[in-house]
C-alpha cells in the first residue's frame, strides 16, 4: 500500500515531468499502480486507517506523486448528497469546459506540498472529461464543484504543473473574472 513516505514532495523532479500516456492492455504493475492510488485516497479517509498508518486525508492522488511518470490518477470524493465520486482515470483529458471559472475560497493544498500556500487557483467551473478505466474502457463524465476542481488539479500533475503555478504572484487573492467561488463545507 502507498504510505506518506512514498509520496514525493515539492522539489522532486517527477512532479515537473510530463507523464507518458499508458497503452492497453495495462501491465500488471500499471494496474497495481492504479489500484494503489485509489486505495490510498480511500484508506486516508477512514479515520482509523489514517491514524494507524499516519496517512494525510486526501481526495485525489496522481501517479507522478508516487514517482511514476504515467498518465493515471484516482479521485475519491464524498459529496453533500451522500454519493461518492470515485474513479481511476487513465489517459484523462478535458473535452469541453464552461466559460465560467471557480476557485476554492480557502485555496488549494497538495499531498506533495508540506506548507500552506495562500491564494486563489482559477479552475473551470464545469468540465466534460474522457478517460479510460483500468480495463481500457473509455468513459465520459460531466463534473462540477469540488470534483471538477480536483480533476483539474490531478490533470495538472500529469503535465508537471503545481497548483501554486496558477496563483498570481503579486496579488494572490485578486478577483478572478467570471468566477463563482467554491466554499468548502
Ligand atoms: C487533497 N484535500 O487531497 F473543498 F471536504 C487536499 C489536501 C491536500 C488538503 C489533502 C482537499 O482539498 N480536501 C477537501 C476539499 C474541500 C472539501 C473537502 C475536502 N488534494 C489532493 C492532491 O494533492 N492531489 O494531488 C488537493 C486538491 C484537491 C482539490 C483541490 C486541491
Ligand atoms: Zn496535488
Amino acid at each position: 500500500m502507498i504510505l506518506m513516505k512514498d509520496i514525493v514532495r515539492e522539489g522532486h523532479p517527477a512532479l515537473r515531468k510530463k507523464a507518458e500516456p499508458v497503452s492497453f492492455p495495462l501491465s500488471n504493475e500499471e494496474r497495481k499502480l492504479g489500484e494503489d492510488l485509489l486505495e490510498y485516497v480511500k484508506n486516508s479517509q477512514e479515520p482509523d486507517l489514517a491514524e494507524k498508518y499516519s496517512l494525510r486525508p486526501g481526495i485525489g492522488l496522481a501517479a507522478p506523486q508516487v514517482n511514476a511518470s504515467v498518465q493515471m490518477f484516482a479521485l475519491h470524493i464524498p459529496e453533500d448528497n451522500g454519493k461518492t465520486i470515485s474513479f481511476i482515470a487513465v489517459n484523462p483529458k478535458i473535452v469541453s469546459h464552461s466559460v465560467e471559472k471557480t476557485y476554492l475560497t480557502s485555496g488549494e493544498g497538495c499531498l506533495s506540498v508540506d506548507r500552506n500556500i495562500e491564494g486563489y487557483v482559477p479552475r473551470y467551473a464545469r468540465i466534460t472529461v474522457k478517460a479510460y478505466d483500468l480495463d481500457g474502457n473509455e468513459f465520459k463524465k460531466r463534473l462540477k464543484g469540488l470534483p471538477a476542481i480536483a480533476f483539474q488539479h490531478e490533470l495538472d500533475h500529469l503535465n508537471g504543473i503545481m497548483f501554486f503555478d496558477h496563483i498570481s504572484k503579486d496579488s494572490p487573492f485578486q478577483a478572478i473574472p467570471d468566477a463563482v467561488p467554491f466554499e468548502r463545507a
